[in-house]
C-alpha cells in the first residue's frame, strides 16, 4: 500500500493518525505541496488533481480523504479477524463528514503573512509552468492547476470567503466543544476516527498561533487536545514535525529550499 502525503497538510494527517491508530503497514512517499513536489508529472499522472493525500493499493486507488480512512478501517478490521473491532458508528461517521466539510485552505492561507503567502503563490506558479513545458502531454491538466491558483488568490481577496470560512470553524468547534461536555472523546469514551478527523484541526490552530483564540477558549477541547497529544500516534503524525523548536526549524527548511530555487531559478 502506498501513501503520497505531506506533514504539511491537513488531509494527509488525517489518513496518517488513522494508520497509526490502526497499526496498519504502508509505504510512506512525501511531496511537499509548499515546494510543488505534488505537481511533479509523475505525480499528476497518478492524481491528476496533485491533491494530497492519495491511496494506492495495487490497482485500487482512492482520492478522498474519508474514503481512504474507511479503506484503512476495513483492511484493519480484515486483518485483526475481526477481534477487538467495531465498525465505524453512524455518529462516527456523521462526524468524520461534519469535520471533513471544514476546508481549511482559505483559512489558513488568509493567517499566512501576505508577503510569504505571495512569494509561495508565484513559486508555485512558476513550477507548474517548467513542469507543462516537460511534460506538454499534461499541458490541460497543469492548465487547470494554473486557474485553481489564480481562482485562489481571487477568493482570499474576498474577506467574505474569509469570514465565513472562519464562521464555520466557530460553529463546528462550538459543536465540539458541547459534545466534549459529555464524553472524554467526540463521540464517547472512547477514541475514534471521529477524532483522527479532528486532531489535525487543533493542530493547525496550534501551528498558525491561534490556540488562544479558538482552543483555550473553549475549557473542554483544551482539555481534550491537552489529552490527545500524548498519543503516540499524534507524536509520530503531528508532534515530531511541529512540537517546540520543530515547528520553526521545519518551516524555516521549506523556507529556505524556496529562496535558494528561486534565486537560482531553478523550479
Ligand atoms: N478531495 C481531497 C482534498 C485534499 C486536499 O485539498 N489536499 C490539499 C492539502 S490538505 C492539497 O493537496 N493541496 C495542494 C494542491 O491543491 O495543489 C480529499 O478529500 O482528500
Amino acid at each position: 500500500m502506498q501513501l503520497y502525503h505531506h506533514p504539511y497538510s491537513l488531509d494527509s494527517q488525517k489518513v496518517r493518525l488513522a494508520l497509526e491508530e490502526r497499526g496498519v503497514d504502508y509505504t510512506s512517499h512525501r511531496l511537499n505541496p509548499i515546494t510543488g513536489k505534488n505537481l511533479d508529472s509523475f505525480y499528476f499522472r497518478l492524481n491528476p488533481s496533485a491533491k494530497l493525500p492519495f491511496f494506492q493499493n495495487g490497482a485500487h486507488t482512492i482520492f478522498e480523504t474519508i474514503e481512504i480512512i474507511k479503506y484503512i478501517d476495513r483492511i484493519a478490521m480484515v486483518s485483526s479477524g475481526g477481534h477487538n473491532f467495531t465498525p465505524a458508528s453512524q455518529e462516527v461517521m456523521e462526524w468524520m463528514n461534519k469535520i471533513q466539510e471544514w476546508n481549511p485552505k482559505y483559512f489558513t492561507l488568509s493567517h499566512i503573512p501576505v508577503k510569504y503567502r505571495t512569494f509561495v503563490s508565484k513559486f508555485l506558479r512558476r513550477v507548474i509552468i517548467a513542469r507543462m513545458a516537460e511534460s506538454p502531454d499534461l499541458a490541460s491538466a497543469y492548465h487547470r492547476k494554473l486557474r485553481e491558483a489564480y481562482e485562489t488568490e481571487e477568493k482570499l481577496r474576498d474577506a467574505e470567503v474569509v469570514s465565513r470560512s472562519e464562521e464555520h470553524l466557530a460553529r463546528l468547534l462550538d459543536e465540539v466543544e458541547s459534545k466534549l461536555s459529555e464524553s472524554t472523546y467526540l463521540t464517547g469514551d472512547e477514541f475514534s476516527l471521529a477524532d483522527v478527523m479532528l486532531i489535525p484541526v487543533l493542530a493547525r490552530l496550534s501551528l498558525l498561533d491561534l490556540e488562544e483564540t479558538y482552543i483555550i477558549s473553549r475549557p473542554n477541547i483544551a482539555e481534550y487536545w491537552f489529552m490527545v497529544k500524548q498519543r503516540p500516534s499524534y507524536k509520530k503524525v503531528i508532534g515530531r514535525y511541529f512540537d517546540g523548536w520543530r515547528r520553526q526549524n521545519m518551516l524555516i527548511k521549506t523556507w529556505c529550499y524556496l529562496r535558494v530555487r528561486t534565486m537560482l531559478r531553478r523550479y
